[in-house]
């Protein structure tokens, strides 16, 4: 009998095990490296984001574009690469509107001074953006740790496989299947323009001359387009004013951006994309009729693959010194 039970212990251990082993990655792999790093990060985001709720809007962008180009591997945060001529990935014109790298960087000098050359900035991106999110009322994810960092960025990459405003349907089911993702993870996903704001040249182009008869998109509620055009991109390449992606709510991660979207006035082409799929559309159907507790689990398992997309572990990549540079 005891024999019984200690072969029924070994097996639930071996399980737990496995449980908190995802691709590659574990929960709390600092546990005994760097016990106090993950709250280090968390004690920074709760003690700044307050201050600056649209960091986390910023932070939660630069996430999935580090995960789309060359895996979760902080490549997005490199000035410079020799592979690249120095055209990395913030270059790229998706990246010119991301922001908060110096966020990063300060708390990176914290872990460094805590346990210098342990904390990787790939895991500092996934988690602050998670905590961030967090402490601003949204949903929160399991973040498995023990991503190491990309030695390369390369800008034509990050415009190749960076979903684009401007994308179609086809378009971005390509780039998220290709990162092994599905058409109910880009709905969900999507969900994050719940929160922040875009630039004028990200969506002018449905305002402006649409197919080149000065037209607007048709599949954008006029009134709204009316008022965009004249109330906020009075110019089409107008980069400096923002726009609310969900206005009246940025700030509130809730569902109603999917509402937007019924009412056609998602903001970007592919946000409006997703209500003229019928797959996309009965998703963003379900969203609507479930709770917000149901979206903020739904959403928590989409980002528990996101941040595992190509992570390196192991003994590929390193740990940078500086977030913004290989180690030399
Ligand atoms: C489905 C494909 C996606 C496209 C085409 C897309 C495109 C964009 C664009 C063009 C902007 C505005 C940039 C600007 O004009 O300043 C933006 C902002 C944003 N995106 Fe996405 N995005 C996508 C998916 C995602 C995902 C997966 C997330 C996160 C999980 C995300 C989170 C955000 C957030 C939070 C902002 C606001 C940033 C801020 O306030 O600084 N997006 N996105
Ligand atoms: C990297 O570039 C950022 C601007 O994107 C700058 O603030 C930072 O000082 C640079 N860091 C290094 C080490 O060059
Ligand atoms: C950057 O990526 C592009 C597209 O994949 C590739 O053609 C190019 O060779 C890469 N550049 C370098 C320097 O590796
Ligand atoms: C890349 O940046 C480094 C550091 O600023 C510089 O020394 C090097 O000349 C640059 N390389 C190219 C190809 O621009
Ligand atoms: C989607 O966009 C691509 C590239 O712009 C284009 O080739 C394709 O025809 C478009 N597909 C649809 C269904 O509009
Ligand atoms: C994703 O696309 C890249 C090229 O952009 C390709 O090399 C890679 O094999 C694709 N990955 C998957 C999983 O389809
Ligand atoms: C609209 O686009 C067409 C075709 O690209 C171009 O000929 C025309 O000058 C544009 N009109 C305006 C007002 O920009
Ligand atoms: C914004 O627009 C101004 C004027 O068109 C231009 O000089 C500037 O380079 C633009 N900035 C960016 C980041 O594109
Ligand atoms: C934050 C950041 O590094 N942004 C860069 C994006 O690309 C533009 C154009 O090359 C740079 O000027 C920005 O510094």
């Amino acid at each position: 009998m005891r024999g019984f039970w200690s072969f029924g212990i070994i097996v639930l251990g071996f399980i737990s095990i496995l449980g908190s082993v995802q691709g590659g990655l574990q929960i709390g792999f600092y546990s005994s490296s760097c016990p106090k790093a993950e709250k280090i990060i968390k004690d920074y985001v709760n003690q700044h984001i307050p201050n600056a709720p649209s960091l986390a809007a910023t932070l939660i962008r630069m996430h999935f574009h580090d995960c789309f180009v060359r895996g979760c591997d902080a490549s997005i945060l490199l000035n410079f690469t020799s592979a690249s001529g120095n055209q990395t990935e913030k270059v790229a014109i998706p990246n010119q509107t991301v922001r908060g790298f110096d966020f990063i960087d300060r708390i990176k000098s914290l872990l460094e001074a805590e346990c210098p050359g342990i904390v990787s900035c790939a895991d500092i991106i996934s988690l602050a953006a998670r905590d961030s999110i967090v402490v601003t009322g949204g949903p929160s994810w399991k973040v498995p740790t023990g991503r190491r960092d990309g030695l390369l960025s390369n800008a034509s990459e990050a415009l190749a496989q960076i979903p684009a405003p401007f994308d179609n349907i086809t378009i971005l089911t390509q780039k998220f299947v290709n990162k092994s993702l599905n058409l109910k993870d880009l709905v969900l996903l999507s969900g994050a323009h719940t929160i922040g704001i875009a630039h004028c040249p990200s969506f002018s182009n449905r305002l402006y001359n649409f197919t080149g008869r000065g037209d607007q998109d048709p599949s954008l509620d006029s009134e709204y387009a009316d008022n965009l055009r004249s109330r906020k991109c009075t110019t089409p390449n107008d980069n400096t004013t923002i726009v609310e992606m969900d206005p009246g709510s940025r700030k509130t991660f809730d569902l109603s951006y999917y509402s937007l979207l019924l009412k056609r006035r998602g903001l970007f082409e592919s946000d409006s994309a997703l209500t003229r799929n019928s797959n996309t559309l009965t998703f963003v159907n379900q969203l609507l009729q479930g709770s917000l507790q149901n979206f903020f689990s739904e959403f928590a398992l989409s980002m528990e693959k996101m941040n595992q997309i190509g992570v390196k572990t192991g003994t590929t990549g390193e740990i940078r010194r500086n977030c913004a540079v290989v180690n030399s």
